[in-house]
This record gives structure tokens, sequence and C-alpha cells, in this order.
């Protein structure tokens, strides 16, 4: 029968040996199990003498003991060799190149949209909202438009019912604030409108932008300043010549639309002259409405199409791509 201390010294020799976890554990129930040497050592102690058995029993502990720590120590090195290893497998080249990122941007409309609120924005016109399902009364009644005029006509409106309906314009706006403010003011209103037309030219939803101003003395030649500026600002061209055709909206008196000459590359023989805008000063009958005496206010409106104002800028000729949404083409839009 072998002692304690030469199980410790086998133990000693064989686990220098011992390369990986699975050995090792082996190793331990060996020796420290149930059913292990040091087990059965202690079960010959009841045959020693009594004072001998203590002795023997002290010097098993110890072997035991120091087996203990030896597994220990050398299950910690054997791990830390393996995540080592792990380390060394997985590392990561932190000198290679990126992947790249992918990053979002904004719809072409959006931006053509911010461009336009931000100018006037800036010369202090206050950004109005409103809802877009509108009742009979401010998409057109209240505008001048009263029943059987002609001009619903033109419109092509959805209706949801005889007196609700998808706001055609975004005027309903602008006499919601009317009616709700004192004059001076200034709004510019952008959002979606709905007719019930579709082509290359026409989208059963599209985006306009009307910009009103009401206040004391306020003439056409406030409204041709405006938009002189604001035009060659939007084509980014100092030199754009524009003109001011007359023409009729119901709510406004007189009314013109505006047309910018585009360059036809070196011909200067044939002129060509694209409609951007209509615009007019208020109809005194559309102040009457909301309460405001056309004898002592005045004021000028206009109206734009985003989809034309975003065409004419990208050199676009189908409104409907701006719908498809198409990564391809909208990425083009990203500068
Ligand atoms: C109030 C009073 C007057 C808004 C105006 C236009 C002229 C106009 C069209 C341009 C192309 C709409 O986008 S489009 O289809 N709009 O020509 N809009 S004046 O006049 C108003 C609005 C509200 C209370």
């Amino acid at each position: 029968m072998k002692s304690a201390q030469e199980f410790e010294t086998e133990v000693l020799k064989s686990i220098k040996n011992i390369e990986n976890l699975n050995d090792l554990d082996k190793l331990r129930v060996e020796y420290l199990g149930k059913k292990g040497k040091f087990s059965f050592l202690m079960q010959t102690l009841k045959t020693l003498e009594p004072d001998i058995r203590k002795q023997t029993g002290a010097a098993i502990n110890t072997a035991k003991q120091n087996i203990e720590k030896l597994i220990l120590a050398h299950k910690k090195s054997l791990e830390s060799e393996l995540l080592n290893q792990k380390l060394k497998n997985e590392s990561i080249d932190v000198t290679l190149p990126g992947r790249g990122q992918i990053f979002g941007f904004q719809h072409p409309l959006t931006r053509v949209t911010k461009d336009i609120t931000d100018y006037f924005q800036a010369l202090g016109f206050s950004l109005a909202e409103g809802p877009e399902i509108e009742d009979d009364y401010h998409n057109f009644e209240a505008l001048n438009i009263p029943k059987h005029h002609s001009a619903r006509a033109m419109h092509d409106t959805f209706y949801i019912n005889p007196t609700t309906l998808l706001r055609t314009h975004t005027s309903p706006v602008q006499i919601r604030t009317l009616k709700k403010q004192k004059p001076p003011i200034a709004i510019i209103c952008p959002g979606k409108v709905y007719r019930c037309d579709s082509d290359q030219t026409h989208s059963p939803m599209f985006h306009q932008i009307e910009a009103l101003y009401l206040a004391k003395k306020v003439t056409f030649a406030d409204l041709k300043t405006l938009l002189i500026q604001f035009l060659k600002h939007f084509f980014q061209n100092d030199k754009l010549v524009l003109r001011f055709r007359p023409s009729y909206f119901p709510f406004t008196e007189p009314s013109a639309e505006v047309d910018i000459q585009w360059d036809t590359e070196n011909n200067t023989t044939d002129i060509k002259w694209l409609e951007v805008l209509g615009c007019g000063m208020i109809h005194p009958n559309v102040l009457t409405q909301a309460d405001i005496d056309p004898e002592q206010y005045q004021g000028f409106a206009l109206g734009l199409g985003v989809e034309r104002f975003a065409m004419l800028r990208y050199g676009l000729h189908d409104l409907r791509q701006f719908f498809e949404n198409d990564i391809r083409f909208l990425a083009q839009f990203n500068a």
C-alpha cells in the first residue's frame, strides 16, 4: 500500500504531462474522487492504532490539500493557455479598411420644400399647417368659389361625403389663419394636396407651397419684388428673366402666372418660357369672409407645386419617379 506522500509525488510527476482539462479532471477523479485513491487510504485508517492513526490522518490531509492546490494551479494555467490561443486565432486586424456605411438622405421633394420654406422663414414668414381632410367651406366657399362655380370642376376633387373632401390646395390653411390671427400676417404653408388626375405631369397626391402676406398698404409691387428675389435664389441665377402673365384665380384679383425664361443652350432666337407659379392680390371677398376689412388691409398670395420646382431643378420629365421609391433614383440627389 502506497502512502499519501507517495501519491503526492506521483501526481507531481504525471501532472507535468497533462495538456488538457479533460485529462486533468481524470487525474483528479483518480486521486481525490469518491472512489479514488485517497478515499481508499482514509478507509485504511480505521485499522491503525489510535496514535498512529492521528499522525497518518494528518499526513493524508496535507498531501490531499497539496494535490488539490497542484490541480487547481495546473487548471488555471491550462485555461489561460486556452484563452491566449483563442485570442490569437480570433485576432482582429485593425488596419483592414472598413466596410463603409450607407447614410440616409432626404427625399428630393423634402429638400426642395425645405429650401423654399427656409427662404420665406428667413424673411419673417411663419410656417403654418392644417388638415388634409377638409370641409367644403374652407377648401372652396371661403375662397370665393361658391357651389356650381366652374373653378370647382378644375380641381377634380376627391369627395369623402358631400361636404367633406381631401383638400385640393393648401389655401384652407391660410383661411384658418386669417380667421384666427390679426394682421399683419405672413405665413408659408407647405403640404400634401389631392386631385383626381394622373399622368406624366400630374399625380393624385402632390405637394404645394403657398405663401400669404397681409398688412396695410401692400401692393403688387411688393409681390413682384419678393418673387423676383425668390426665383433668382431658387434657380441660383442672378440674371434670371421672368414675366408676369395676367391670369385668373377666384381667390386673387388681379392674378398672374409667372414664367421664367429657360436657357435653350446657345440658341437665342428660340426663347422658351416655363410657367412656374401663380399669384395675385387677395380678393376682397376672401378678406370679407375672414372678417377683415379690405379697405384697411391688403395682401398678396402665391402658390407653387413642389414637384414642378424639383423637376426644373433636377431636369426631370416624369413626376411619377418621385413616388416610386426606387432607391437608385432617389440616391442621385444626395449631394
Ligand atoms: C388665400 C388667398 C389667396 C393662393 C394662390 C395660386 C395663385 C396658384 C397653383 C400653382 C400651381 C396651385 O400648385 S399649383 O397647382 N396656385 O396659382 N395660389 S394664388 O392664393 C390664396 C390662397 C389663400 C386665403
